[in-house]
């Protein structure tokens, strides 16, 4: 049943379509507006196809200052995956380990850690929100995932970037491993903060936060974060990966779109 007090979602979603050019054209200077606020309040009902319409998908996601570091950047989920392959990795340093993008690219790429790091870094200090109740503010360096993507030259019909991680957990009765995997759209895979990071804190990225490459992809919840990434795949979808939904948590029940 409808609260009539309440707009529908239908008028709300018009109310914003019809806006839309001026929103666009103003979309630099959102934040500024004093009803941007209120629109957000009700941000959790609009779909993701308004939530980018009003530009909140190319939006920036707030940055802090070293003082506001946490003391410690805590490891959440697997923090040591039991691979064989892994752990020959780590015990080298990763010095032999490299990062394969393949899938739909005209140039199936491979990169060494060197060489990542070769390439313009960014570094900036956000706060990571896990579901399970947790936050904590980091500082990442890593390359935007951008950068990256140049090399390897998505073909038109990529539509996401599938992330395969090292870990896996196990999984149901037959005792099977299931890989951890994520995916996001190429929308956050251009946004400036979504970066693959290889350092916190101005160190190098501890084995338990994601060694040696962890994905930051700040406008979203901390599942989408992959961990231990190994390779990247551009799909057109990716209904055939996993239980096709789209993650490991995902094929779990959380949401594929994790907005914060
Ligand atoms: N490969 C991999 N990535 C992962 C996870 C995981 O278990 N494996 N856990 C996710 C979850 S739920 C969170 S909150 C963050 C935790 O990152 P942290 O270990 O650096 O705190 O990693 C995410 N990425
Ligand atoms: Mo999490």
């Amino acid at each position: 049943m409808s609260n009539p007090d309440k707009p529908s979602r239908r008028v709300l979603l018009g109310a914003f379509a019809g806006a839309g050019a001026w929103l666009l054209a103003g979309c630099g200077r959102l934040g500024e507006t004093e009803w941007f606020p209120k629109v957000l309040g009700i941000g959790e009902s609009l779909s993701k196809s308004a939530h980018k319409l009003i530009g909140g998908r190319r939006s920036m996601a707030q940055e802090f200052t070293e003082a506001d570091l946490s003391p410690s950047f805590r490891g959440n989920g697997n923090t040591n995956p039991d691979d064989e392959d892994y752990k020959e990795h780590a015990k080298a340093g990763f010095v032999d380990w490299q990062l394969e993008i393949d899938g739909l690219v005209e140039q199936p790429s491979k990169f060494t850690l060197t060489q990542l790091k070769a390439m313009p870094a960014r570094t900036q200090i956000t706060r990571h929100d896990c579901v399970e109740g947790w936050s904590a503010i980091g500082k990442w360096t890593g390359v935007p995932l951008a950068t990256v993507l140049a090399v390897a030259k998505p073909k038109a019909e990529a539509r996401y970037v599938v992330f395969h991680c090292a870990d896996a957990f196990p999984g149901g009765m037959d005792g099977e491993k299931e890989s951890y995997y994520e995916s996001i759209d190429m929308d956050d895979a251009y946004h400036p903060q979504t970066i693959l990071a290889y350092g916190l804190n101005g160190q190098t990225l501890p084995v338990t936060n994601g060694a040696p490459l962890r994905l930051r992809v700040e406008r979203q919840l901390g599942y989408k974060h992959a961990k231990y990434i190994m390779r990247l795949e551009l799909v057109e979808n990716f209904g055939d990966i996993g239980d096709g939904k789209g993650g490991y948590w995902e094929d779990h029940g959380y949401q594929w779109y994790a907005g914060l």
